[in-house]
């Protein structure tokens, strides 16, 4: 009896495994990146309803499929995203304020990134300027530097700090 008990454990945690490995942040990161192009494009109500859509996406996701081992980083990241979403999504007319909720929220996702990975290519950039010179990084698609925290007025200051 220990052999089929054993046998249905081996099965039990496969599937855990399996569950496991289907967890992707790519929507988020796809949310995200609509968001701080948004931004990059001076554009607060493009920004604001990014935010919104990575608001739900947040709160949609299901917390099954995320490894067991990694609820409870996921959570506080998520929390504090979910968050700076929020602001993102309730504060069109008032692009600085945005910006601000992007530093922090691009902090999340670079965690986000770190704890679980990315299928799709990434690059962590850098604005030295940003915070009064405390500086700010933000996650980008494209190797080509267009700064979200400074639009047209400033789109090519910063450089590439990671690869992902
Ligand atoms: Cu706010």
């Amino acid at each position: 009896m220990a052999s089929i008990d054993t046998t249905a454990k081996k099965i039990e945690q496969q599937e855990v495994k399996e569950v496991a490995q289907n967890f992707s942040i790519a929507p988020i990161v796809k949310d995200y990146l609509a968001l701080k192009n948004a931004l990059v494009s001076d554009n607060d109500k493009a920004a604001a309803n990014a935010g919104k859509q990575l608001y739900t996406t947040l709160k949609n996701v299901d917390m099954k499929a995320i490894p067991a081992n990694k609820h409870k980083q996921y959570m506080e990241i998520a929390e504090d995203a979910q968050e700076n979403a929020e602001h993102i999504g309730d504060n069109a007319g008032k692009i600085a304020h945005q910006r601000e909720h992007l530093a922090s929220l691009s902090k999340d996702v670079s965690d986000l990134i770190a704890l679980f990975g990315t299928t799709q290519k990434l690059y962590q950039d850098y604005c030295p300027m940003y915070n009064d010179g405390k500086g700010a990084v933000w996650i980008s698609e494209a190797k080509a530097i267009k700064n979200p925290y400074y639009g047209s007025q400033m789109l090519t200051c910063g450089s590439v700090k990671k690869e992902f």
